[in-house]
């Protein structure tokens, strides 16, 4: 018997060949190819008066220097809005290099193609760029106040402004037994994945074909706009995702100015062109994420039942918006987690900036959601003396209330609604896992010895596995080896495992003879990409419905053969066999030559005789109406809405009484995403996530000055935890599998980073008893937090 596949904690088989540092990066491709610096801009905020471009060209090994005025006119339009929205009126995207003023530090102004690397820096720093500086706009007051403007005809710097309601939000807080109002502050971060963004262009005079790799997370959708900018037939462009090293969100956006102007100047100079960004560009051009300001205003009742929340978020958007509304539509929205709460209404001013643009960061408005939400919870429980969870448990929605629609609308303009999911069991195993009663005894015991104890939780849900649609190929070859194609990417979430095990599951055959190929249009053309947690569901659907194509063909072709019934046929170990006659079997990959009337004869020794000749019967066509040659399928998967996964985290921390340092001792995870593919794979996604998370929650912020410029641009300054600050992590699984897609499964890409910084405020405010209110809490922030609550 084939054992199952799907839910087997298979080992990723992606790893020993990134481990042996056999990867083939971005980087690593087109060694002979030109090299490209970029001129950023050192100003936030500034009119560009002149580029004298002179002084590079004398350069030896210069190949050639671009400022916008050298562009075809196509390429001097705006680069696209990718998601558009009614409310997102005043949309303003960038050009791919400066075209008369820059908005944030590190805006494209030209490229320097050379021989290297080197010789183009060296050319770069010799272009001298003349701007006219003008005044800087740093911080959401700063913004929201209008009184200086990022874009001059972009009146109070609002690029949208959004409000969705349910019910009467005001009227029941007024009318409500118990009010809170307060605000909350969330910094800036970013992905800063270890491999930064990258791009390679090859043009093939002979084929007329230009070849793009991309470090991208939406290698179709590169592809698309690389044609449209360079007025090429789709045909004539490839885009391929090489091995990546991490994208975290970042890498969703297309096309980066790199991913335009690479592919053009390899095109116009009949060579190679490379360009790899370098980790302080990464800081200040790739985009960023996060910061938020949240007004809370909530009505409860003496249990602790919410009876209305009134929310409205000051987005900071940065000097562009190329991403739409998505980030704080996904804060609105996901922002009320289990929570039953029917009287709701959320407003979100999105704000023009002369920072980075933003958009998505792994968790994309969640992580900022759940600290509103989980903050307002425990504030309630502070203010009634109630048990933390307690407080929780009362506004859970309850299994029988699935599936549960708020009436509001999700980021893909499709209901908010929960398909399934069962909280109060979440809550429960989250107690017991994290020992949340036995707790106060270990809090006491710390106190006997002077160290100060804390424990915090926080819950959310998640929507995952936003459409539009993702497909898959599946081809059993006559040697009986299974090749699998899907289009999006694969920055290291384990893709070609977990779809392996999906197929090996459908076919029945062994897990190790099925290989995954993803993010190559030459091998799977339509695709949507790698983010919003949907690889599992959109692609793992797909796959698995092409797969079920082909059994259901090999089973056809298996039945003519043996003369029987399709029913009386199973699919084990590679072979099709009659039910309770195991001897009586055929191998797929005999029926993948039979599907072939140019049938290629696979031989016992190896040898390949072709063969003309049609099979079975003489009454049809070789290939039949309606059929195709060869053991192959493909399928594709769109849902009509988002599946939702959900889950909990509890953390307990001491904090030092004399530095604030905040050491976490326990860190506990209920999960619940649905049919799991891969146990082991989703832990692994969990805790990055919870790694992402620690890093939001203590250390992680971007700090601006007043006059845009970034000061902590690199890794010496931008603190990131290390393997000694990441927790381990005990992990619990619940599967409450999805109505709504065939295999039942919910994303889990983003989860561990969501409650982070909620779950850490509430441990450390447990701990040291004063309010928190913002994140990252640097020791120094929580120190000067206490000292001010010492004073007070
Ligand atoms: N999985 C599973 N069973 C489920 C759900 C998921 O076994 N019920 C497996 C999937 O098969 C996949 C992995 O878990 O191998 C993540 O699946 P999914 O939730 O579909 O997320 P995606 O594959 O779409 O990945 C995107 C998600 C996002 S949005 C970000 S950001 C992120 C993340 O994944 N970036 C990552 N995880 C990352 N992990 C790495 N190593 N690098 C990144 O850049």
């Amino acid at each position: 018997m084939t054992t199952r596949m799907l839910g087997a904690p298979v080992l990723r088989t992606e790893d020993p060949r990134l481990l042996r540092g056999e990867g083939r990066y971005l980087d690593d491709l087109g060694q002979g190819a030109y090299e490209v610096a970029i001129v950023r801009s050192p100003h936030a905020h500034a009119r560009v008066l002149d580029i004298d471009v002179t002084g590079a060209l004398d350069v030896d090994g210069v190949v050639a220097v671009y400022t916008y005025e050298d562009l075809p006119p196509r390429l001097r339009e705006r680069l696209p809005v990718l998601i558009p929205h009614p409310a997102l009126t005043a949309a303003r995207t960038q050009h791919v290099l400066a075209a008369g003023e820059v908005n944030h530090v590190g805006e494209a102004v030209a490229m320097v193609v050379a021989r290297d690397r080197y010789l183009a820096e060296d050319a770069a720093n010799r272009i001298h760029v003349a701007y006219e500086p003008l005044p800087a706009v740093v911080g959401h007051e700063r913004a929201a106040s209008g009184q200086l403007l990022v874009h001059d005809d972009i009146p109070g710097n609002l690029a949208a402004t959004l409000t969705q309601e349910i019910g009467d939000a005001p009227g029941r807080i007024a009318a409500a037994p118990n009010r809170l109002t307060f605000r909350l502050d969330i910094d800036r971060s970013a992905s800063t994945p270890m491999e930064t963004r990258g791009v390679h262009a090859r043009w093939d005079a002979d084929d007329q074909r230009l070849r793009v790799h991309s470090s991208t997370q939406t290698p179709t959708s590169v592809r698309a706009v690389v044609a449209s900018y360079l007025e090429l037939p789709l045909a004539q462009v490839e885009c391929v995702a090489p091995d990546i090293g991490g994208g975290f969100g970042v890498k969703i956006v297309h096309p980066w100015p790199e991913e335009l102007l690479v592919p053009w100047a390899a095109r116009l100079l009949g060579h190679e062109v490379k360009f790899t960004e370098d980790r302080r560009e990464h800081f200040i051009s790739a985009n960023h994420e996060r910061g938020q300001v949240q007004f809370i205003d909530v009505g409860f009742d003496d249990d602790g039942r919410i009876l209305g929340l009134d929310v409205r978020l000051l987005h900071d958007h940065g000097a562009y918006i190329p991403y739409g509304l998505i980030v704080p539509i996904i804060t609105s929205t996901q922002l009320l987690g289990p929570y039953r709460i029917t009287d709701y209404r959320v407003r979100f001013d999105s704000l023009y900036t002369n920072t980075v643009p933003v958009s998505p960061y792994r968790g994309a408005g969640r992580p900022q959601g759940c600290f509103a939400m989980e903050r307002t919870m425990d504030r309630i429980a502070r203010h009634l003396g109630l048990d933390r969870t307690l407080v929780r448990e009362r506004n859970l929605i309850r299994p029988d209330e699935m599936p549960y629609d708020f009436g509001l609308t999700f980021q893909d303009g499709r209901p908010y609604a929960y398909d399934s999911g069962d909280f109060p069991a979440s809550l429960a195993k989250l107690r017991e896992l994290a020992d949340w009663d036995g707790f106060p005894a270990r809090r006491a015991a710390a106190e006997a010895a002077g160290r100060l104890l804390g424990i915090g939780m926080a819950a959310y849900v998640e929507g995952t596995g936003v459409g539009p649609y993702e497909g898959g190929h599946v081809q059993v070859e006559t040697t009986g080896k299974v090749k699998v194609a899907t289009g999006l990417s694969t920055q290291g979430q384990g893709h070609r495992t977990a779809f392996a095990q999906v197929v090996a599951d459908a076919l029945g055959v062994p897990f190790e003879d099925v290989e995954v190929v993803t993010g190559d249009t030459r091998r799977f053309a339509y695709a949507v990409g790698t983010f919003a947690s949907r690889a599992a569901v959109m692609s793992g659907n797909a796959i698995h419905l092409a797969a079920l194509k082909v059994r259901e063909k090999a089973l056809r072709i298996a039945s003519e053969a043996l003369e029987v019934d399709v029913e009386d046929l199973e699919l084990v170990d590679g072979h099709v066999r009659v039910v309770g006659s195991p001897a009586t079997s055929i191998p797929l990959g005999v029926l993948a030559t039979m599907s072939n009337p140019l049938r290629y004869a696979f031989d016992a020794s190896a040898r390949i005789a072709t063969q003309f000749a049609s099979p079975g019967t003489t009454d049809r066509p070789p290939v039949a109406a309606g059929e195709s040659p060869g053991l192959e399928g493909t399928d594709f998967y769109s849902p009509l809405r988002s599946t939702f996964a959900n889950g909990m985290h509890a953390v307990e921390v001491e904090v030092d009484p004399e530095t604030s340092d905040v050491r976490i001792l326990r860190y506990s995870v209920v999960h619940d995403c649905g049919t799991l593919i891969n146990p082991m794979i989703v832990e692994g996604q969990i805790m990055g996530g919870v790694a992402q998370g620690v890093g939001g929650a203590l250390y992680e912020e971007m700090a601006y000055d007043e006059h845009g410029q970034l000061l902590n641009a690199s890794f010496m300054d931008f603190l990131m935890p290390y393997a000694s600050e990441v927790p381990a992590v005990a992990v619990d699984h619940l599967e409450t599998p999805s109505p709504l897609n065939p295999l039942g499964i919910k994303g889990a890409g983003e989860a561990g980073v969501i409650p982070g910084s909620a779950a850490l405020a509430s441990a450390i405010e447990d701990a040291v008893g004063v309010g928190i209110d913002a994140m990252p809490l640097s020791p120094s922030r929580l120190h000067a937090l206490r000292v001010a609550a010492d004073h007070r």
